[in-house]
């Protein structure tokens, strides 16, 4: 008869749900750093699953802002994801348990420079209307939320809003649209979630990984 452990099936396998994008390039050296490396080039592959040097762990690489949702569906383990995309999501059902310190960036209300003060209602473009509602309403400022999925820098410009809530990093391309950052929302950067379900019944698979990462990111912040 053959032995059940010989062959791994999907679900015993540990998941880990990675961001394509911009966090992908400096999540990957952080696996490799903890032994876990994909056996083939995520960047130009166009699977979405991919087997690693570990036989019982898998990545999928998905959007970053689907990344949560296979966490708390316990679909995904664990999950590599920017702060603002949790912060916008919500986080239940899982926990934040290992800041990565990478794609570090911050979140940032900006707005056309010398614009005039707004009297009454200010008008706010973002793809983060969660986060922008609660800011506002927690300051008791009355806000309209416009949503956007991209290019939030013309909003102000086209007079579609007074302001956006975006994420910045250099500030070149806000510079580069005439916009001046004005509040500071929150400091960002990727952070390693895992599901609520996965710690209860994988604990002993999975915070081994936890673990190492954590050294990995330590190391990577003492050589930067
Ligand atoms: O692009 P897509 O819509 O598919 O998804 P996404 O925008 O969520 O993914 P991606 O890859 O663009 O960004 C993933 C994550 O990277 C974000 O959720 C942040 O946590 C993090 N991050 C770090 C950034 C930046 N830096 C950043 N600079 N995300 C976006 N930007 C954009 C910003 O929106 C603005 O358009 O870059 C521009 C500003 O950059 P500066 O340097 O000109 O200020
Ligand atoms: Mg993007």
């Amino acid at each position: 008869m053959q032995n059940p452990q010989a062959t791994s099936t999907p679900s015993d396998k540990i998941t880990i749900a990675l961001s394509k994008g911009r966090i992908l390039k400096e999540t990957l050296p952080l696996f490799a750093a903890a032994g876990i490396e994909p056996l083939e080039d995520i960047h130009t592959s166009r699977k979405l699953i991919f087997e690693t040097t570990r036989s019982d762990v898998q990545f999928i690489v998905i959007r970053a802002t689907d990344v949560p949702t296979y966490v708390e569906y316990g679909v995904a383990d664990l999950g590599v994801a920017g702060k603002d995309v949790l912060m916008e999501h919500g986080a239940e059902e899982m926990y934040e348990v290992l800041d990565l310190q990478i794609a570090r960036c911050r979140l940032m209300t900006a707005r056309l420079k010398d614009a005039p003060e707004i009297a009454g209602r200010m008008k706010v473009a973002t793809k983060f209307v969660r986060v922008a509602k609660q800011y506002f309403s927690e300051q008791g400022r009355q806000v309209d939320l416009i949503k956007l999925y991209g290019g939030m820098e013309l909003a102000p410009i086209m007079k579609l809003a007074d302001c956006i809530v975006d994420i910045v990093d250099t500030g070149n391309t806000l510079k580069a649209n005439g916009l001046v950052v004005e509040e500071h929302i929150a400091d960002i950067s990727s952070r390693l979630v895992a599901s609520r379900l996965a710690l209860k019944l994988k604990d002993d698979r999975i915070n081994p990984i936890i673990e190492t990462l954590a050294a990995a990111v330590q190391s990577s912040a003492v050589r930067a």
